[in-house]
């Protein structure tokens, strides 16, 4: 790394001790930048927000990350937004990651306006980065994965906007504390879940547009009735609740607050929310890896399993450090070779 990236680095992170929405910015499109005389410098980032300790928040939720996934369509961003209002008149701090947002309306703009408040992001609270999936050669999973350490360094709550199908659904899970699932009434997810065999992911399912009338309760009792058959809970295991609301007409918002808060509380409690965090972690440091250097690289070091238990091996210093030393090592033995 030369002289001038490292200087860079310590800005932003000077930045974002601070809050500043412009080393947010800019920290987010660093971490998305796929040129390799960026990648150390973007490693070298996250790797010193992740040796820094907690900043402190407003809210005992600093650094919840939720993602909120579901099919196109189903009221994803209009919930997010009505999240975001209740959340914020507490004082709390978001920042959010939409992947794909197709829905200028409800998706952007609404949130974009607050973004437009002045102060640092700290002061006016939201903040909104959007992803675009398309055209990327996968490795979805790793950049947000780095755009959400970065969110997380600053911001009590994250929120990670994805449509959930499948292969994505799997990757948000491995990236959040606490998944929500937002289902349409009617629409028949429960069946495509059943198949796709993706029932266990979400750890809340809500039934958005109560408004509309009892097809939306009748949802909630087949999703219900579909949950039952995974098995009750046994107290111990946490049993996902299978709630009704409507963006729309801000109902059943501060029950679904409620639901996510009590999830990290059942987590926390059991020591799981580290497991969980160390799980996601090692995907996103094989995808980074598999990335950037492919199956003949990952093979220089034994492949993915081998890298996989290395990773998950306990070590000194964060995952963006470890990710730096292997790929400094696999480069080294293909020079080598
Ligand atoms: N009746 C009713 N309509 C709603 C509700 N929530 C959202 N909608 C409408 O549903 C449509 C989709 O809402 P979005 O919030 O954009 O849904 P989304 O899941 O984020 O959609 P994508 O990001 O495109 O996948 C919009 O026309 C909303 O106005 C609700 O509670 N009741
Ligand atoms: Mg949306």
């Amino acid at each position: 790394m030369t002289a001038e990236q490292s200087q860079r680095v310590m800005r932003l992170l000077e930045g974002l001790a601070a809050g500043e929405r412009g080393a947010i910015s800019e920290a987010l499109n660093l971490v998305d930048d796929r040129r390799s005389e960026e990648r150390e410098a973007a490693l070298r980032l996250l790797d010193g927000l992740a040796q820094r300790a907690d900043t402190p928040g407003s809210s005992p939720h600093v650094h919840h990350r939720v993602g909120i996934t579901g099919a196109p369509g189903a009221g994803k961003s209009s919930l997010l937004n009505a999240l975001v209002e209740n959340l914020h008149s507490e004082a709390a701090s978001i920042g959010i990651i939409a992947v794909d947002p197709s829905s200028q309306r409800s998706g952007g703009a609404l949130l974009g306006d607050r973004m437009r408040l002045s102060g640092g992001a700290r002061e006016s609270g939201v903040f909104l980065r959007s992803m675009a999936a398309r055209d990327r050669l996968g490795g979805l999973a790793d950049a947000t994965h780095a755009s959400a350490a970065v969110l997380s360094s600053v911001f009590d709550w994250v929120f990670i906007e994805t449509v959930g199908v499948g292969q994505s659904e799997c990757e948000v899970a491995d990236l959040v504390d606490t998944l929500v699932f937002v289902a349409q009434p009617g629409a028949g997810d429960t069946l495509q879940f059943m198949k796709a065999g993706i029932l266990e992911l979400p750890d809340i399912f809500v039934v958005n547009k109560a408004d509309i009338g009892p097809v939306a309760e009748r949802t909630r009792s087949e999703l219900q009735a579909t949950l039952g058959l995974t098995g009750p809970g046994d107290g111990e295991n946490w049993q996902a609740p299978v709630l009704l609301a409507s963006a729309q007409d801000r109902q059943g918002i501060d029950a679904l607050i409620e639901s996510i808060a009590a999830h990290w509380d059942h987590r926390l409690a059991r020591g799981q929310l580290a497991e969980r965090r160390a799980r996601g972690q090692v995907a996103f440091a094989i995808e980074s890896l598999a990335r950037r250097y492919g199956d003949y690289g990952l093979a220089q070091l034994g492949g993915p399993q081998a890298i996989a238990r290395r990773l998950e091996a306990p070590r000194e210093g964060s995952i963006f450090g470890a990710v730096l030393e292997i790929g400094q090592q696999i480069e080294a033995e293909i020079r080598g070779a």
